[in-house]
């Protein structure tokens, strides 16, 4: 077994699919570093760069030890020579001056700033910066700007911005619970994205439902949410239907291997009251705006029929780099195309079933990795 301290490139496979990717590792400053540039070059619309950062950084998430000196790099894989400089740079000053710049440069900070709003994507935010507005007040003054979902999320940035706790969750998950299995007895609602991974804190919480009857659980949503929004729970919901109309369609959309899928879906923001005892929905209408007694809480509603569930549950657990990883493996090595919806081979013209995360990595030829080691 290799020492912490040993790191042995050759071991080390490139696709982060391939890898045990742990929440903890040895080189955060690192790996601060090269997320730092991969984000700030997402803000300039240059994917190219953005992926070679993020692919570098998670590189070294997954080494069993830290990186001490530059000579540890040679050999591994999907390390350019801009990420080495990086790298080189905080082993020999302990700070990289590109990455301050970055850091400190107005432009950066006001991206970061707009982009971390409810609704708000890079393009709406570069068009903003290049308007001249840089403070959430600049965005206040200038409302009809605003689409419900923004406006939403800078009312309630503040609470938007503070980490979502596990115990949170856990708690948003039984409010949740309560309201499904009224409406659907025998639903199963799932915890998924950075919670499922292990993370302890994450920006929003994910869930995945379903129903082991295939189509029992269609049209579940908007029914969950009246009942969320008459206990005074929801501050915001945005419901989208699926929008695959058959199975025909339906293998179009996997065809398609884009990232977004066609599940019913909600965006929304719950309010989660901070004891939950000292709530009393009947008592009255409840808190419609975040008080100091509780808090505003992103959540993402997710509904698959359980014939694709296996798929939704892999797509919707992460990283968001591992599930990037997961479909380029499969396109470039397999010829198959992945996504949230299911796994289908083009020349056979033929969808492959699975009933667990499992049976996904076992079709692709790949280890299976468990959800903690996908944090790539
Ligand atoms: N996902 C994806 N592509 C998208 C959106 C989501 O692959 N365009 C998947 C991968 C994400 C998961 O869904 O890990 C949940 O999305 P989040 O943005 O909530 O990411 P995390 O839950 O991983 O992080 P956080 O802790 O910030 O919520
Ligand atoms: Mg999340």
């Amino acid at each position: 077994l290799p020492t912490r301290s040993q790191v042995d490139p050759g071991s080390l496979p490139a696709y982060a699919c391939q890898r045990h990717t742990p929440l903890n590792h040895h080189n955060l400053c690192f790996t601060e570093a090269l997320e730092t540039l991969a984000e700030a070059a997402g803000f300039e619309g240059s994917q190219g760069r953005l992926i070679s950062f993020r692919r570098a950084a998670s590189v070294l998430r997954a080494l069993p030890g830290p990186i001490t000196n530059v000579s540890q790099l040679r050999g591994l894989p999907c390390f350019g020579d801009h990420s080495s400089r990086i790298v080189q740079e905080l082993l020999e000053h302990g700070i990289s001056s590109e990455v301050e710049r970055v850091k400190q440069s107005e432009r950066y900070q006001t991206m970061k700033l707009f982009t971390q709003i409810f609704g708000v994507g890079v393009k709406t935010a570069d068009k903003w910066y290049r308007e001249g507005l840089r403070t959430l007040e600049d965005l206040q003054g200038q409302t009809r700007k605003l689409n419900r979902q923004q406006e939403a999320g800078i009312r309630h940035f503040e609470d938007l911005s503070s980490s979502v706790w596990r115990h949170e969750a856990d708690a948003i998950q039984r409010v949740v619970e309560e309201a499904v299995w009224q409406v659907l007895p025998g639903a199963s609602v799932t915890l998924t994205g950075g919670f499922r991974r292990g993370k302890l804190q994450g920006h929003d919480v994910d869930f995945l439902i379903t129903h082991p009857v295939e189509g029992q659980e269609a049209g579940l949503i908007p029914k969950v949410m009246g009942l969320l929004e008459s206990q005074g729970l929801v501050l915001y919901q945005h419901t989208q239907s699926n929008h695959y109309q058959d199975f025909k369609d339906l293998e179009h959309k996997v065809s398609q291997s884009t990232a977004i899928d066609a599940y019913e879906r909600c965006f929304s923001i719950l309010w989660l009251p901070k004891s939950p005892t000292s709530f009393h929905p009947e008592a009255g209408e409840g808190p419609k705006e975040p008080s100091r007694d509780g808090k505003a809480v992103r959540v993402d509603l997710v509904v698959a029929p359980i014939s694709q569930f296996a798929f939704a549950l892999l797509g919707w657990t992460g990283s968001q780099h591992f599930e990037r990883e997961l479909r380029r493996f499969s396109r470039a090595e397999k010829q198959m195309l992945l996504n949230s919806h299911g796994l289908y081979h083009p020349e056979k013209k033929e969808s492959l079933p699975a009933a667990s995360e499992e049976d996904i990595f076992t079709h692709l030829g790949l280890e299976y990795i468990a959800p903690e080691q996908r944090n790539a």
